[in-house]
């Protein structure tokens, strides 16, 4: 923090994440105006769509503008390549707006994604393409934690001898003892702290794996059989991937802290996202040892873009986060406050169901982006 504040660092990227960090600038700047808190932004252009003008996935320049801020906030990176299938890539075979998201995760040393998911009071879950009318499980409420700098994400990899008959491509899994102690002692510290029990009141940290198969994942598992006996309050157990898959679907009360390493973490969470009634309310976390970056789970989705209906929410839940985890490392009341107001803010328009985007509503003329937000920052300020 300087004198002047805080300076955050948006980085809108493609489609709705354009829209949707438009919202939480209209967050940040109703709770400047409520706290006296002072923000300096450094907007920066990035993503795909970027690189299709600039032949780069951002400005010279706006690596650093990352590096020197207190927080980061991203919406979303990726666009479809112009032929159909796959996104728009690099030369080098990266996704186009790469640095912006996997770059920083890894420049930053950004390790732990953390991506809560809870069913909020008000939300149904769609199924079948409408929202559930029985079935609610009640208290889903658990926090993913995905290693967010290497595994199968490393970028390490390629095409071999390419055109030719004997064309390989390879993907390179990236395990390490630092990587995986660093999440497993996360997931652990935060199932300790965490308020809340899941069904059966047991604390407990759940690692998904596939180590019948998988090196990578059987020295996971050894790690985290190291580190667990110092916390004998929290179970542990481990899982194999695709076991998981359904029980979190058939069981979500189970689950406290669920551990896991990138991809299978990518995959499950947007299962997780999908017991917390989708991709419009959930949000991530990415969060290293000096720097945070916030974001939505959702990417850009072309096919919403540009029609002001995206669900903002999910933003602003990731911009609360950020409140929270700048409040909490500068020792800044204002902000670990007015986190808990704007997810309050957030859970009152969900309850009141009045004003909510397509993906909430059924049957009814859904709210626009915008209006969501106007509903989120007038609750926040009664
Ligand atoms: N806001 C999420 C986003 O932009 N996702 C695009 C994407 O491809 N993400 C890969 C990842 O989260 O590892």
């Amino acid at each position: 923090m300087s004198p002047e504040g805080y300076r955050l660092a948006l980085l809108p990227g493609d489609g709705i994440g354009v829209e949707v960090m438009e919202q939480a600038r209209r967050v940040l700047d109703s709770v400047g105006d409520a706290t006296q808190v002072r923000w300096t932004f450094d907007e920066i252009d990035c993503g795909a769509l970027y690189f299709l003008e600039h032949g780069r996935d951002w400005a010279e320049g706006s690596e650093e503008l990352c590096l020197r801020a207190d927080a980061i906030l991203l919406g979303a990176i990726g666009w479809p390549a112009a032929q159909g299938r796959g996104t728009v890539l690099r030369p080098d075979g990266k996704m186009a707006g790469w640095s912006a998201i996997v770059g920083n995760r890894i420049n930053l040393d950004l390790y732990a994604n953390v991506r809560p998911v809870k069913l909020l009071p008000g939300v149904r879950q769609r199924i079948s393409g409408r929202l559930a009318q029985v079935w609610r499980p009640e208290n889903v409420d658990m926090v993913f934690i995905r290693e967010n700098t290497e595994g199968l994400y490393s970028g390490i990899g390629g095409l071999l001898a390419p055109g030719g008959r004997g064309e390989v491509a390879t993907d390179n899994r990236v395990i390490t003892r630092r990587g995986s102690e660093r999440v497993i002692r996360m997931a652990f510290e935060t199932a300790r702290a965490r308020s809340g029990a899941p069904g059966d009141g047991q604390r407990r940290v759940t690692a998904v794996v596939k180590d019948n198969i998988l090196h990578g994942c059987r020295f996971f598992v050894s790690v985290l059989e190291e580190i667990a006996p110092e916390y004998p309050d929290v179970a542990y157990e481990i899982v194999l991937v695709d076991a998981f898959s359904q029980w979190l679907l058939r069981n979500p009360e189970h689950y406290d802290v669920v551990v896991a390493t990138n991809m299978f973490g990518d995959i499950v969470t947007e299962v997780g996202a999908m017991l917390q009634g989708g991709l419009g309310l959930a949000a991530a976390a990415n969060i290293g040892d000096r720097h945070g970056m916030f974001e939505p789970v959702h990417g850009s989705a072309p096919r919403h873009a540009g029609q002001g209906r995206a669900n903002p929410m999910a933003m602003i839940t990731a911009t609360a986060h950020a409140l929270e985890w700048l409040g909490t490392r500068h020792d800044d009341h204002r902000l670990t406050t007015a986190s808990t107001a704007l997810r309050g803010a957030v859970e009152d328009v969900l309850v009141e169901g009045r004003v909510l985007t397509y993906d909430l509503v059924d049957g009814r003329r859904p709210a626009g982006t915008t209006e969501v937000t106007t509903a989120v920052i007038e609750r926040l300020s009664e």
